[in-house]
């Protein structure tokens, strides 16, 4: 099922509930470089496993980047697995294997049962049991309808970091994946505690002042295309050290070439350590960037992709504008 509706989902709860009632230990696990809604729903679930009595690990390949270090339990997670034998790994927000990473992969494969629990498009299907809504706009928002219907008792703990996943996957419920019913939810959580204004400082207001030096310079590298309809930057590992910026420094910043006016489809291209070129795509309505990711072997959301090339950043550039170009002509 991956049109699963809220009612659906709820439905689904007492299954994987007696899955995780027949299971001595469990690990809970998500994606490499974690965003909210992977942090948010693994923490979420670990609580909602304290309060079941089971015995758990929150597995993540990559540390918290710093703006999510606020969240309640994220002292649980760790990249190193007990190697306590584990019946069930349940895995949120994932969609293809390999995106589990390879510190913590082995003990995921180890788990007797695999449980996805997901919005993105399937494509690889991994899992044993798998719950999955792609008109969910975040995992958060899945476990919301698994959890909230079915007498799971959300503390304000719970209920921050769920809402966290939302927020953060819905850019603050300004995406078009945002629906009636994750605002639904988003007030239901608010109502069970959710600390709103701690999430917005925690966020929105702690800019690391070397990471608006490296936007600085992200924008004098700005190119437009397509008459402005398409714009793309570079940033190097130049840039990087110049400004004394990090990788996860550039967050939203692909966000912010997309809200020009005359921008619909806005792309991003950094130099990582390793020579290596991270491409991000975001685009406006039905313009859909996975056409373009797919061409660099990566994938996504309709509105945000994602993809790397081991070309250099100026032929990854070319090709890029390229296919965006045409996809934005094709739309
Ligand atoms: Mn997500």
């Amino acid at each position: 099922m991956t049109e699963a509706s809220p009612n659906q989902l709820s439905e689904m709860w007492p299954g994987l509930l007696a899955e995780i009632q027949a299971a001595n230990h469990i690990l809970l696990a998500s994606h490499v470089n974690p965003d909210g809604d992977a942090l948010g729903s693994a923490l979420a679930f670990s609580f909602v496993l304290d309060q079941l009595g089971k015995s758990h690990e929150v597995l993540f390949h990559h540390p918290a980047p710093k703006y999510l270090n606020f969240l309640p339990g994220i002292e649980r997670i760790t990249n190193q697995p007990s190697g306590k034998p584990a019946d069930l790994a349940i895995v949120v927000d994932l969609e293809a294997i390999g995106r589990i990473g390879e510190t913590i992969y082995p003990a995921i494969a180890a788990a007797k049962k695999l449980v996805i629990i997901d919005h993105h498009q399937p494509n690889e299907r991994p899992g044993d049991i798998r719950i999955v809504s792609t008109k969910s706009p975040a995992t958060a928002a899945i476990l919301a309808d698994l959890w909230l219907p079915n007498n799971i008792e959300i503390s304000p703990e719970i209920a921050t970091l769920l809402l966290v996943g939302i927020l953060t996957d819905t850019g603050n419920f300004r995406y078009p994946n945002t629906t009636p019913h994750s605002m639904h939810v988003a007030a239901d959580l608010l109502e069970a505690g959710a600390k709103l204004t701690a999430i917005n400082e925690a966020i929105y207001l702690t800019k690391p002042l070397p990471a608006v030096k490296l936007f600085g310079k992200a924008l004098s590298n700005l190119r437009l295309a397509a008459d402005n309809q398409v714009a793309y930057t570079t940033l190097r590992q130049s840039d990087f050290t110049n400004s004394g910026a990090i990788e996860e420094d550039t967050e939203g910043f692909v966000n912010e070439l997309l809200a020009i006016d005359t921008v619909r489809m806005a792309a991003i291209l950094r130099e990582s350590a390793s020579g290596r070129i991270k491409i991000s795509i975001r685009s406006q309505g039905p313009i859909d960037t996975t056409q373009v990711a797919k061409q660099f072997g990566g994938g996504g959301h309709i509105n945000a992709s994602g993809a790397h090339s081991d070309e250099t950043i100026e032929v990854a550039a070319e090709k890029l504008v390229e296919a965006m170009v045409q996809c934005l002509a094709s739309s």
